[in-house]
């Protein structure tokens, strides 16, 4: 039997075929450098409202996919604490972002920014993986750039991806359009993401609804939630094999 969630512009996934075995929750960088005080994004003087309005509805999703047994991957994007990874322009360009000249690599008031390891890296307690749930270490925007989030994704027979995370407009887009070109459908949560600009929010949305859907869907957690309880209302072996 084929499952969709109501989405824009069209009912996701594309063929209906919507399996906790085929399909991955993806929380991206849900760090408190993003969305907890003292982090970069609080030092830069955003609105913390902002990138802390998924946490709930992440949670609202997170806990009936865990329960259904849908993969759950978390990201954390971060550098290593001798930051050979970290770019010279990117290191050079945070400086510069209304922190007083502190940026990736220096000392904040949540530890080193950005830096593996470190308090303000480190994914907030709201959302804590569960031990055995995977995390990507990613040194980019993107969550496939120098990680093994491809290789995971075609080990487990993952092909439709549930977006969910911050930024809106920088981590969550840069990895929905890697994850498209790559083949992977996509859907992201509008309510379950943040920006630190409500208006680069709500235009990296439109932008995916463009052209029949240019890197996927936009969706929320209520239509999410909607599938799921029906699903869950089905007998647990239908539930493993409903597909095409
Ligand atoms: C940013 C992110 N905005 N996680 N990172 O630098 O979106």
């Amino acid at each position: 039997m084929n499952r969709f969630i109501e989405a824009k512009p069209y009912p996701w996934p594309y063929d209906g075929d919507l399996r906790p075995d085929n399909t991955a929750l993806v929380i991206i960088d849900m760090q408190t450098d993003f969305c907890g005080h003292g982090g970069y994004v609080d030092k830069m003087g955003y609105d913390l409202s902002l990138t802390r309005a998924p946490i709930e509805p992440i949670k609202s999703v997170l806990k009936p996919m865990r329960e259904l047994g849908f993969t759950i991957i978390h990201t954390r994007e971060g550098h290593r604490p001798d930051l050979s990874d970290l770019p010279a322009n990117k290191r050079w360009r945070s400086r510069r972002a209304g922190t007083d000249g502190v940026g990736i690599g220096d000392d904040g008031p949540c530890g080193k920014i950005l830096v593996r390891g470190e308090p303000g890296w480190d994914i907030i307690d709201e959302l804590k993986p569960l031990p055995g749930e995977i995390i990507i270490d990613k040194p980019g925007k993107g969550s496939f750039c120098a990680t093994d989030l491809e290789l995971i994704l075609r080990t487990r027979g993952i092909v439709n991806l549930v977006l969910s995370g911050i930024t809106t407009d920088v981590c969550v887009h840069t990895t929905m359009r890697e994850a498209n070109d790559r083949g992977f459908e996509c859907t992201v949560l509008a309510d379950c993401c943040g920006a630190t600009d409500k208006g680069n929010h709500d235009a990296a949305l439109h932008m995916i609804t463009m052209q029949g859907g240019v890197f996927g869907t936009v969706s929320d957690s209520h239509a999410l939630l909607a599938t799921l309880l029906a699903r869950t209302a089905a007998p647990t072996a239908a539930l493993a094999t409903s597909g095409r």
